[in-house]
């Protein structure tokens, strides 16, 4: 029977490869892991626990605050904190940087952003949310406050990122900048098993995930390329399928394994589309690219150099496997060619 490997013991081993590290990320990921059973047991009791509807409060993007984002913010929020190394954290419930300025935090170097419960919308459907998290270090003085452009990096600066997919099975899915591992949890002892070692993302697919519905808004460029998806050629193995679930952590979680591409453009008056660059696409952007997928802005900007101005900046966000991005970015440069010419013909 094949070796078992927990988390705990993958992060370790990893560690040990790379002379630099110092077991601080085995520590940070202990808490990540704790935070996910504990949001894990609730997702899987929900409404029983009268954990499912808004808790009646709205949070700084002004949606409905659904009770279980409350929970997984403050779960995550105290596990990280208690662990000594994370001096601050930023998350998609919290309007501002949260520092932690217990005495056990003092000197710590690392800051993680989180987005604790993504696609919260679908928890009282019973359908697969996820809770999205990055890691860097700060670079503020170790010795002094923590400072909002310790939040503030281009994604390349990630030391780790991945998520937890509450679905069928709770999944962790992370890299450290070596290649995708993914981890299964099984609740009945509660410990994350390595099931999906060296995760790549196959070069094409045929599945596009796209809200649809926001069709007649988008630019040119993306109807012709949704358009491009639905045509028939066998020889490209068109039609592809459309699959949307609402939850990014789901919609590319799935494409990861199958082959696929998942885009969120600007649309009508959201010149910045409505994911969020530091929480939800900078971390997913750097697992693609780790998987051999890549991960733009849908202009040839890579969304790993933007460099963030704001907290809960947004970006138009095109993720997936690399023949199905060039293609979509085919489409854009063609539409961007073609305003250009109009512009000069004006
Ligand atoms: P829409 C969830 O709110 C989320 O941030 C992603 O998880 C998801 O892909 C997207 O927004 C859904 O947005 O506008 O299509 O409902």
């Amino acid at each position: 029977m094949k070796e078992l490997i927990t988390l705990g013991e993958f992060v370790i081993q990893q560690q040990h490869k790379h002379a630099a590290a110092t077991g601080d990320l085995s520590q940070i990921f202990g808490a990540i892991r704790l935070a996910s059973k504990l949001v894990h047991r609730e997702i899987n009791k929900a409404g029983i626990a009268d954990i499912t509807g808004a808790a009646g409060l709205e949070n700084i993007q002004g949606e409905q605050q659904q009770k279980l984002d409350v929970y997984a913010n403050e779960k995550f929020k105290a596990a990280l904190a208690a662990r000594g190394l994370v001096c601050g954290i930023a998350s998609e419930e919290e309007e501002h940087f949260v520092e932690f300025d217990h005495e056990l935090n003092k000197g710590s170097k690392y800051v993680v952003l989180i987005d604790p419960v993504d696609g919260s919308s679908n928890i009282d459907v019973n359908v697969a949310v996820g809770t999205i998290f990055s890691i860097y270090k700060r670079k503020s003085a170790a010795d002094g406050p923590v400072e909002l452009d310790d939040f503030l990096q281009p994604g390349t600066e990630q030391v780790a990122a991945g998520y937890v997919i509450f679905g069928t099975s709770t999944m962790l899915v992370y890299t450290t900048g070596d290649g995708v591992n993914g981890f299964t949890f099984d609740p009945s002892i509660g410990v994350f098993y390595l099931s999906h070692p060296d995760m790549q993302a196959p070069e094409s697919g045929n599945i596009y995930s796209v809200n649809e519905g926001n069709y007649i808004h988008f630019h040119d460029g993306v109807k012709r390329y949704i358009k491009y998806c639905q045509e028939y050629d066998p020889a490209t193995n068109r039609p592809y399928t459309s699959r949307y679930i609402g939850s990014l952590v789901a919609d590319f979680h799935r494409n990861l394994l199958k082959g696929g591409i998942y885009f969120y453009p600007s649309y009508a008056n959201n010149p910045n589309g409505k994911l969020r660059l530091l929480y939800e696409c900078n971390p997913i952007a750097w697992l693609a690219e780790q998987a051999g997928g890549r991960a733009t802005d849908g202009n040839g900007t890579r969304i790993l150099d933007i460099k963030p101005t704001e907290l809960h900046q947004r970006t138009p966000f095109f993720v997936g496997s690399v023949s199905m991005m060039d293609d979509v970015e085919r489409f854009m440069v063609q539409e961007r060619a073609r305003l250009e010419r109009m512009a000069e013909l004006a």
